[in-house]
């Protein structure tokens, strides 16, 4: 089958979790942003930056992961007050807003029938689906939820890549020893790879989400941030009941889309999901051996290399060029050798025709060397702090050993109010990052990178407390 322009999902923020991703490559089209965190990004917000879709995430920006949004209820509510005229006037214009906003979403609903239905959608399938559709103001706070806070990639690895987390995965890999195998038989990608990315999408299928896939996409492509993407989403998500493989109440995920297991966006189970125990029923959310299956598949056709390792980690010589410390710059193990880049003791360094480097906490931090399957991963979930998690915890459900270096755990994280900072200041040194919006993306970390070359640090793009401090100086 044709790959398809856009992947399963979105990804998520660079530095930290799936949130927002990077475009790295055009992958698909939205990444959500997705604060993953440690219960895997079922529950996690999209991104809003552009980038390249992941098997499962929305479209976003590149942001980082990290934060989980503070979208909870509040603990206790006030009591009701006692009814005056004013409060009765304002109750009525709330509840003639309500009415209002409904039957703008029941029009909307409306317009998107006859476009499905034009697009061959049987109308059984659109009265299943649309019948009892609900606008869920829920999805609509989790897409605008902007975390103040970002957590840093080791805050970030130390929940993907937990003890426990470790100990389930292997648990899980005996557990389903004969349905990943047939998927690593089948498209070549190591059954703990595929267990790992079970456990950083869904916990291990404890926590996919419960929303309703038709609700949550409906809401998006009515009121979201990305509406168009959500449109298409949705439609998608039509044909996939249309073909029989799920009916409506059990089509459900996070409140971006991305569904099942594994988190495939509708777009992505089109291209990707296969029946592997052979019930002619491509089920993503109940047949571990369906979730295996699609995530091979799609692993293997987004440039999985079977037998190759995702990577190391290495020792950079001193006066290392951080600029060259991206995935966007590739060469031979041999070239990255003769630069002085070393393995750790005892090791050797994995012999790639195309790696990368990267330092994904700058100077002070490990830094990887890094190959096609990690890229593959990327295709999953555009962040290097996912790809990472994913591979670390592979590694280490094998037996492998984590990081070996140490993390810079005495920088604080910068919050959004210090990122829109320092882009304000990097904008007044003519260092121009575009319109501050306190993301932490591309142009910001160039920014910095100018910066930093100007000023003789480690060139590393890597926002730190004293950096900010440098910059607002005289
Ligand atoms: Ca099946």
């Amino acid at each position: 089958m044709p790959l398809p322009a856009v992947p399963a999902r979105p990804a998520l923020p660079d530095t930290c979790c799936p949130t927002r991703r990077v475009a790295l490559r055009p992958l698909g089209v939205l990444a959500l942003a997705t604060a993953v965190a440690l219960t895997g990004c079922a529950a996690t917000p999209p991104a809003t930056t552009a980038g390249p879709p992941s098997a499962r995430k929305p479209p976003g920006a590149e942001a980082q992961v990290a934060a989980l949004p503070a979208g909870s209820a509040p603990a206790s509510r006030p009591a009701a007050p006692a009814k005056t005229p004013a409060a009765a006037a304002t109750a009525a214009d709330t509840g003639a807003q309500q009415a209002a906003e409904e039957a703008d979403f029941s029009r909307w609903i409306a317009d998107f029938q006859r476009r499905a239905a034009a697009q061959g959608v049987r109308s059984a399938t659109l009265h299943n689906a649309f019948d009892r559709v609900r606008f869920q103001p829920r999805v609509i706070e989790l897409d605008r939820s902007q975390p103040e806070f970002t957590r840093q990639v080791w805050d970030y690895l130390d929940g993907a890549v937990s003890a426990q987390r470790v100990a389930q995965g292997k648990a899980k890999l005996q557990q389903y020893r004969a349905e990943t195998a047939q998927a690593q038989a089948r498209y070549g990608v190591p059954a703990a790879v595929l267990v790992a990315i079970w456990g950083m999408e869904s916990n291990y299928g404890g926590n996919f989400g419960n929303f309703s896939t038709i609700d949550a996409l409906a809401t998006l492509g009515f009121e979201g941030r990305r509406r168009e993407w959500a449109s298409n989403e949705l439609l998608a998500a039509l044909k996939i009941i249309d073909s029989g493989d799920i009916d409506r109440a059990r089509m459900t995920g996070s409140w971006a889309g991305a569904m099942g297991h594994t988190q495939f966006l509708p777009s992505s189970y089109l291209g990707y999901a296969v029946d592997a125990d052979g019930d002619g029923r491509r089920d993503i959310w109940g047949s571990i051996a369906d979730v295996m299956a699609s995530t091979a598949n799609y692993l293997a056709r987004s440039g999985w290399q079977p037998g190759q390792p995702w990577g190391a980690e290495v020792r950079l010589p001193p006066g290392f060029d951080y600029e060259r410390a991206d995935t966007a710059l590739r060469q031979s193990t041999s070239q990255w050798a003769a630069a002085g880049v070393a393995p750790l003791d005892g090791q050797a360094l994995p012999d790639f025709a195309d790696g990368s480097v990267i330092a994904p906490a700058g100077a002070r931090g490990p830094a990887f060397l890094v190959g096609p399957n990690f890229r593959a991963v990327l295709r999953y979930n555009n962040s290097n702090s996912y790809a990472l998690g994913v591979s670390l915890l592979a590694q280490r459900i094998d037996g492998g050993p984590g990081v070996v270096g140490s993390w810079p755990r005495d920088l604080k994280s910068l919050s959004r109010t210090q990122v829109r900072a320092l882009q304000t200041a990097l904008g007044e040194r003519g260092f121009d990052t575009g319109t501050p919006d306190g993301v932490m993306g591309p142009a910001t970390r160039d920014g910095v990178r100018r910066y930093q070359r100007g000023a003789g640090l480690p060139v590393d793009g890597f926002p730190t407390v004293e950096l900010l401090q440098q910059l607002q100086g005289p």
